[in-house]
């Protein structure tokens, strides 16, 4: 996969006017331009003013300095080293949340997908019962990757797929079961609750279980996801993010405050809308394609 052009939009935010800015060179005056471009990129305002800051000690000390290499190993340092994520317990149980539309079923589909190419086996299961909609939706993956998936009918209590989807994953002998949730807004105290139930429930289906929960943020939203991810993680432990719809936002910056202020490991982004559209977060390759060299 490309990255650099599944990011294009970011790039060209950032990177491409930063180097029509920085082309006269780097004094307070192109500073202030760059500014506007590091927030429009939604860098947030506590990275901007840390970037600026690090330009103007940098560029006092030396004229001749890299902007690009600079910028590059500013971010960098942002994201902490994570450990990845391998699973001691058989099955691995995997339980996905996060707001409405986020893209939860679709990354669920495609780590399966990943999982299975690299030789376990998963299960795929849906706990979101309030639409029919949606069990059909993943069973559409199932079809079309060619993975089982536990499904019940419309109504029933999400707890109790949870349940008896581990249940199932465990006397199979699957690798993984992943879980799918229906989306809810934090302020919808009602679903959250129930969101805490269902992880209770699956620790009582499996102990240690889930063994993560991932946090699916829509990155289209930018910095405004973050309030609701902090909710999220009040009512849930979440223990990894995934950023979706990178490919058609210009707001990639809004991953870097993610990092920094949630403080969990971003593990996938997704850049498309296919089963393939998704990869295994590394910053130096993400920070490489957005600031990377100009077109
Ligand atoms: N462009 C793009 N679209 C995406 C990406 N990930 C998901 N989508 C699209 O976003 C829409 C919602 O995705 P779903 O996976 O159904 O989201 P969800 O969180 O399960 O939604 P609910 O179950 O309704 O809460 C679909 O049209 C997906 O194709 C992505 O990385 N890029
Ligand atoms: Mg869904």
């Amino acid at each position: 996969m490309n990255l650099r052009e599944k990011l294009k939009k970011s790039r060209n935010a950032l990177s491409r006017k930063l180097g029509m800015v920085f082309g006269q060179g780097v004094d307070e005056d192109t500073l202030g331009s760059a500014e506007e471009i590091l927030l429009a990129s939604d860098l947030g305002w506590e990275l901007t003013e840390l970037v600026l800051e690090r330009f103007r000690k940098e560029f006092k000390l030396n004229s001749n300095s890299n902007w690009k290499t600079l910028l590059a190993t500013i971010l960098e340092e942002l994201f902490p080293e994570y450990d990845p994520w391998i699973p001691e317990a058989k099955p691995a149980v995997t339980m996905v949340v996060g707001v409405n539309g986020a893209g939860k079923t679709t990354t669920i589909a495609r780590l399966s997908q990943s999982i299975v190419a690299g030789g376990e086996t998963v299960l795929m299961g849906c706990a979101d019962t309030y639409r029919a909609a949606a069990s059909e939706q993943l069973a559409l993956w199932g079809q079309r990757l060619n993975i089982p998936v536990y499904t019940s009918i419309e109504g029933t209590d999400p707890g109790a797929v949870t349940f008896d989807a581990i249940r199932k994953a465990k006397l199979k002998h699957f690798d993984h079961v992943i879980i799918d949730t229906a989306g809810r807004l934090p302020t919808q105290k009602g679903l959250m609750d129930e969101l805490s139930k269902v992880y209770r429930v699956a620790g009582k289906a499996m102990e240690g279980a889930p063994h993560r929960v991932l946090l699916v943020l829509d990155g289209t939203v930018g910095q405004n996801a973050l309030p609701q991810a902090q909710q999220f993680m009040k009512f849930i432990p979440v223990t990894d993010l995934v950023v979706t719809k990178l490919d058609g936002t210009a707001k990639g910056g809004s991953v870097f405050a993610m990092a920094r202020e949630l403080n969990l490991p971003i593990r996938y982004i997704g850049v498309g809308e296919g089963a393939d559209d998704m990869i295994t977060f590394d910053a130096e390759a993400f920070i490489e394609a957005i600031v990377g060299s100009n077109d």
